[in-house]
């Protein structure tokens, strides 16, 4: 009989061996499955049920040609990109990232974490995520727009409003989301409001859905400040990006009293000592689709760092909201040393496995992406329960909603992590709370 330790690392070389090169892609399921050891010893039919084999196999993968022609006249080809992870608890319900590092182990890493994430949620949607390795930046509209037109005449034979819905996340918001709709619509001839979300509030789209993933970041810091009974008041932040998910959760640190002081695009960092100006940096970055290098044309006493490494700049709380591994072990010495207090993730795995193991030891509080970033896609499943009922609620009524969800899904991980004597190991926590829950759902359906 193989141990429980022995069965998870069979798993995780089998995962490997099926799925060459996908270094994203293992990494996000080694992080998981080594956190469920304790899970397999205390409930072995897990184990005999294959649940965790299971778990690491998508159930399905799609990938499609995206051929589109330029302003020019130049034909361009990409690849298209939907994977359904899991439909346990849901239809497929995750984002689209266009963006030229696309490769079909991210969208396979980030479908899964979306498993585990929108199982926290305590929603009823199930896993999936897709995209392109088409590049927006540059592009006109209508480079966009035919882009989106072609991507979606393969994809909508694939989704629909009971089987996978998709949203946004890197290179992907609501202009890109109306092209889409727009095309699925004429395509099907339906309004099917429910197959998208994060559409805009002026056609059937929910209000905070926008500010839902960085403003449930900035909730989610303040629980865990909370838990250590300390509060976000006057402490310094940095956050990293400026797309999405950094600006609202810099506009919710602002609100709560905290001071953020720099943030960043892939060109450099804005270090802004009496603290970031939010107006300007949407005028920037959704307003002209410009760089965040332009910050300092309205704020020439801010600092502009080139090629700049954001984690240089002392902080108390750390926000990595940009991209996947944009955090390293450097990276989290020098905030240890700078006397950082906690690290919340905005974006998905953006600290690298020993980045995490460092804050674990040294006592720096460690908010994990797929607990910390979930009020996004928590709301888009308000989203969809508002396309269902053909309602639409207030900013205030929806804002309460989402502050509610992300407070059970910080106590769900604190009291899992206490349960599996781990107190206040957001990783153990939200890793086997998550999991509990697609695994019983998996377990009702039989061998499926
Ligand atoms: P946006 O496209 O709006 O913004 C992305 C930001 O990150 C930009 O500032 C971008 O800079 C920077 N960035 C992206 N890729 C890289 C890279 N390879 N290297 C350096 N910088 C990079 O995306 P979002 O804000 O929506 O997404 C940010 C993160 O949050 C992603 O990890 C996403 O998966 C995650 N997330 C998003 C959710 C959502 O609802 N949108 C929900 C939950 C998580 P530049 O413009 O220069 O490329
Ligand atoms: O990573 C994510 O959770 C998202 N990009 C949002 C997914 C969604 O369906 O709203």
């Amino acid at each position: 009989m193989v141990n429980a330790q022995e069965r998870i690392d069979v798993i995780y070389n089998v995962v490997k061996n099926r799925n060459p090169g996908e270094a994203e892609f293992h990494q996000a399921v080694w992080e998981v499955i080594e956190t469920l050891t304790p899970v397999l010893e205390k409930c072995p039919y897990y184990a005999k049920q294959k649940i965790i084999e299971r778990i690491c196999e998508p159930e399905r993968q799609i990938i499609f040609r995206v051929p589109w022609e330029d302003d020019n006249g130049e034909v361009h080809i990409n690849r298209g990109f939907r994977v359904g992870f899991n439909s346990a608890l849901g239809p497929y319900k995750g984002g689209l990232r266009f963006h030229p590092s696309v490769l079909l182990g991210t969208i396979k890493f980030l479908a899964f974490e979306q498993t585990f994430k929108n199982a926290l949620t305590g929603m009823p949607i199930g896993s999936g995520k897709g995209g392109s390795d088409f590049d927006p930046k540059g592009k006109s509209d209508s480079e966009v727009m035919r882009f989106c037109q072609s991507f979606m005449t393969e994809l909508y034979r694939h989704i629909g409003e009971l089987t996978d819905i998709p949203a946004g996340d890197i290179g992907v918001g609501s202009r890109e989301i109306g092209f889409l709709f727009g095309q699925y619509k004429r395509i099907t001839n339906r309004y099917e409001a429910g197959v998208l979300t994060g559409k805009s509030p002026l056609w059937s789209g929910a209000l905070v859905r926008r500010e839902s993933t960085g403003y449930g970041v900035a909730y989610f810091a303040e629980q865990m400040l909370k838990a250590r009974n300390e509060s976000l008041d006057g402490l310094s932040c940095v956050v990293s990006g400026s797309g999405n998910v950094a600006i609202y959760a810099i506009e919710k640190l602002h609100q709560l009293g905290a001071k953020v002081v720099a943030c960043s695009d892939s060109g450099g960092v804005i270090y802004h000592e009496e603290g970031i100006n939010l107006d300007t940096v949407k005028a920037i970055k959704e307003g002209a689709r410009g760089r965040i290098s332009a910050y300092l044309d309205e704020h020439p006493e801010a600092e502009y760092r080139a090629d700049g490494n954001i984690w240089e700049i002392p902080c108390h709380l750390a926000f990595p909201c940009a991209t996947q591994n944009e955090l390293d072990e450097n990276a989290a010495e020098t905030l240890i040393e700078n006397g950082c207090k906690a690290v919340v993730e905005g974006a998905n795995m953006p600290c690298t496995p020993i980045a995490v193991d460092l804050f674990l030891d040294s006592g720096v509080g460690y908010g994990p992406g797929k607990a910390a970033n979930a009020g996004g896609v928590a709301t888009s499943a308000l989203e969809m329960q508002q396309n269902a009922s053909r309602d639409a609620w207030s900013f205030e009524y929806t804002e309460k909603r989402l502050h509610a969800i992300m407070a059970n899904i910080h106590s769900d991980c604190y009291h899992t992590s206490e349960e599996f004597g781990a107190k206040g190991n957001y990783v153990v926590g939200a890793n086997i709370a998550s999991f509990r829950r697609v695994a019983d759902a998996m377990l009702a359906f039989g061998i499926i």
